[in-house]
């Protein structure tokens, strides 16, 4: 392993070698730590996406029933727009904007003299136009730059036409990568929305929390809960509205799927009004039948513990002929995973399943605690990066809060379950895994060349590469437009797809780059190539 990490990383320079070598651990035992969350060395083609991308792109964006303008250059409103297929439908007599796509479209004219008007006129146009529930705006780098008061047209044009606005500055240029807009996303949802819905919710009743309806998932997974009996009030935020958002304070149990994007409102939820959290994963038969398990046990009720295995039972056996048939196949064959700050610790379980081996796993963007686990944070060195971000604190809300159960039974819980607990994507990988923090396309190309795995999962900016190199490369971000893959179906459509993957005949069609003669030559750093 050592051997491998001194050619993967010979061609650096030895300043830059010294910091990615720090991103970079071969796992042996336990305790082993990871630089993660800091900025990517300038130059290195990195897969990270910006504060934005994170805000509008992933947390706000999927809300439905909002108008999300976009104050800023075309560009970033497009790339931000669907293309992530976060699902949502609108309930009933409610709207769904999702498939628009609103911008202010900002000229060089708009950045030399200013955008706030435009904004307003924008804003007016939707109101007129839409009559929305709510509606975001969400600043893009020259916003920013040129100081556009996007708070305070928030403010006024709220006063003017009576619709909730909610303004971010989510510049892209903001924190390190797309963590800081979630953070900025979250803290303002937290602040201004839930807590704001005081409507009554049933029995049994539960929040998702980061969980995005990436290909249909949350649908997956709300199915089997429904089906189970609970009482789903709102999901942070794949398909939700804002006044479920407003009314998640009502619910009993928050579990959370992506930790990094939103475990922090977890918290808060939990000091502000008394939900506990459960750490759940949505993702592989295991997993997600265990996370049913201890949703049930935490409400520690006869019937729906019953009901669960009920439900599993019938589920499982619906989907194993097609999980046992693709695991014949594809025995032994292993996978990089590298995705932004939690799958690529969420679908091991779902590969293992199907007997695919991850040997290297990475986040873009994920913290210490999503690789080590949630013991570290109170260790974590803050960054000036991190602390330009606003960090915001709550207080116990005397009217709303209450235990939903006694805190001496959490206490026993706690022993069984990950209650406000997360223990990190490391823990569960083999001695002599690679775990790589911020990937880059070099290194990309060297793990492919010298591990030659028979799956790379990550994003559309490496797919095609990975391909040329004769590589099965999937989309684990946007499924290849395909999906659900969380719950019992999901996993089937999972081990359908990656079955097919892998077996197409078209690799062996493809000469990797490696086996061919160079095009070039040249010297990089006094190394003769
Ligand atoms: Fe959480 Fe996500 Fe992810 Fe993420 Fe993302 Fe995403 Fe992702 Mo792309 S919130 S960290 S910022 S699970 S958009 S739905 S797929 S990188 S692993
Ligand atoms: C983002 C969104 C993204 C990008 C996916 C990819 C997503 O980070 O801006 O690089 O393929 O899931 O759509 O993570």
């Amino acid at each position: 392993a050592d051997k491998f990490l001194d050619d993967l990383m010979e061609v650096y320079p030895a300043k830059v070698m010294k910091n990615r070598k720090k991103h970079v651990v071969v796992k042996e035992g336990a305790g082993q730590e990871i630089a993660a969350n800091t900025r990517t060395v300038p130059g290195i083609i990195t897969n990270r996406g910006c504060c934005y991308a994170g805000c509008k792109g992933v947390v706000i964006g999927p809300i439905v029933d909002m108008v999300h303008i976009v104050h800023g250059p075309v560009g970033c409103a497009y790339y931000a727009w669907g293309t992530r297929r976060n699902k949502g439908k609108a309930r009933e007599g409610g709207q769904n904007f999702l498939n628009y796509c609103f911008t202010t479209d900002m000229q060089e004219s708009d950045i030399v003299f200013g955008g706030e008007k435009k904004l307003k006129k924008a804003i007016e146009e939707a109101v007129e136009l839409f009559q929305p529930k709510a509606i975001s705006i969400s600043a893009t780098c020259p916003v920013g730059l040129i100081g556009d008061d996007i708070d305070a047209v928030a403010r006024e044009m709220s006063e003017k036409t009576g619709v909730k606005i909610l303004s971010f500055n989510c510049e892209g240029y903001k924190g390190v990568s797309q963590s800081a807009g979630h953070h900025i996303a979250n803290n303002k949802l937290m602040k201004e929305v839930v807590g704001t819905n005081d409507s009554p919710v049933g029995k049994f009743s539960i929040n998702l929390l980061g969980e995005y309806n990436i290909g249909g998932d949350e649908w997956e997974i709300s199915r089997v809960l429904s089906k189970i009996g609970y009482n789903l009030v709102t999901t942070m935020t794949g398909n939700s509205t804002i006044d479920e958002i407003a009314n998640a304070h009502k619910s009993d149990l928050n579990v959370v799927q992506c930790h990094r994007s939103i475990n922090y409102i977890a918290d808060m939820i939990e000091e502000k009004y008394g939900l506990n959290w459960l750490k759940g994963n949505f993702i592989g038969v295991e997993n997600f039948s265990k996370t049913l398990r201890n949703i049930a046990r935490y409400f520690g009720d006869e019937g729906l513990i019953a009901r669960t295995e009920e439900v599993i039972a019938e589920e499982v056996a619906e989907i194993k002929d097609t999980l046992n048939s693709a695991k014949e196949k594809l025995n032994g064959k292993t996978a990089v995973l590298y995705v932004g700050g939690s799958r690529a610790d969420h679908y091991q379980g779902l590969l293992r399943e199907i007997g695919i081996e991850t040997i290297v796993a990475g986040y873009e963007f994920g913290h210490r605690d999503d690789y080590e686990g949630r013991d570290v944070i109170p260790y974590i060195k803050l960054d000036a990066d991190t602390r330009n971000i606003e960090e915001i604190t709550v207080e116990k809300d005397e009217k709303n809060y209450s235990l939903r159960i006694p805190a001496d039974k959490v206490d026993e819980l706690k022993k069984e379950m990950p209650i406000a607990d997360y223990e990190g994507l490391m823990k569960n990988m083999a001695d002599g895994s690679l775990i790589i923090d911020d990937l880059n396309h070099y290194e990309t190309e060297k793990i492919i060349e010298i591990l030659k795995p028979e799956f790379f999962g990550s994003g559309i900016k490496d797919k095609y590469i990975v391909h040329k190199m004769g590589t099965y490369s999937k989309q684990m971000h946007s499924y290849d437009y395909a999906g659900p893959y969380a719950g019992f179906k999901g996993a089937a459509n999972f081990a359908k797809d990656v079955e097919a993957g892998i077996l197409t005949p078209a690799w062996s069609y493809l000469t990797p780059p490696w086996n061919k003669e160079p095009l070039l030559k040249g010297k990089v750093e006094g190394v003769e190539e």
